[in-house]
């Protein structure tokens, strides 16, 4: 029904190459941000991306055009496939996200409106659907919509066609995968994979849910 990607959130190149290697086969993608290329380097980049599973660049890109140029140029080079971006800096930037991953042959998602309770305090409703509405005008690959609010899921679904909709907030967030898997391409989760005593038995656990 989705793909499952896991978020390695850890800080060390040890138990990210660890819990990768562990979960190879149990993910279809692994989403990776600042906490793990602050703890490890850029080049954790590399060394997940030769275990050949696509990796997704969390770094909420979000600032004007030629910036967002330059960062995403160097996500690419690094060996990520997928860029995350933000929509607030406009279209203008957010186009620049997206040139740079269809140049590199990669896919840029834009958040529309994260899970965690405080985003209601701006991703009002109105908001995610204007941003919707960016991300079919910019060309964007997708949105990221909170697996902790599936009727939200639904209703920006409409508004983006056939693109796609990555979705965290299962597991720790308390979303629930049997309700979000059949709305989403994507189901992102991070804790209640690597912070478990087997990551790979963790994984598992999402296998129903996976096309
Ligand atoms: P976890 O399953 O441990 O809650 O991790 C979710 C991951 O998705 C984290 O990396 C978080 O930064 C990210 N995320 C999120 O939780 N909600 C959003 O709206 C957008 C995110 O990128």
């Amino acid at each position: 029904m989705t793909d499952l990607v896991l978020s390695l959130d850890v800080t060390e190149r040890a138990s990210a190459l660890r819990i990768a290697r562990a979960c190879a086969e149990d993910v279809d993608a692994i989403k990776v941000g600042y906490p793990l290329v602050l703890g490890a380097g850029l080049g954790i980049a590399r060394d997940l991306a030769d275990l050949g599973i696509p990796l997704i660049a969390d770094f909420k890109v979000a600032d004007i055009p030629n910036t967002n140029t330059l960062i995403c140029d160097q996500v690419f080079a690094a060996g990520f496939s997928a860029v995350i971006a933000q929509a607030f800096p406009g279209p203008d930037s957010v186009v620049a996200c997206v040139e740079s991953a269809h140049t590199h042959g990669g896919e840029c998602y834009v958040v529309a409106e994260m899970s965690h309770p405080g985003a209601l305090t701006f991703f009002s409703e109105g908001v995610p659907e204007a941003i919707c509405r960016l991300v079919v005008e910019t060309g964007a690959d997708g949105i990221i919509a909170p697996a902790t609010r599936p009727a939200r899921i639904r209703a920006l679904r409409d508004l983006i066609g056939e693109r796609k909709i990555l979705s965290p907030g299962v597991g720790a967030q308390g979303g629930d995968p049997a309700e979000v898997a059949p709305l989403v391409d994507g189901m992102i989760v991070g804790r209640a994979i690597y912070g478990a005593a087997d990551p790979a038995a963790a994984a598992r656990v999402y296998a129903p849910y996976r096309r």
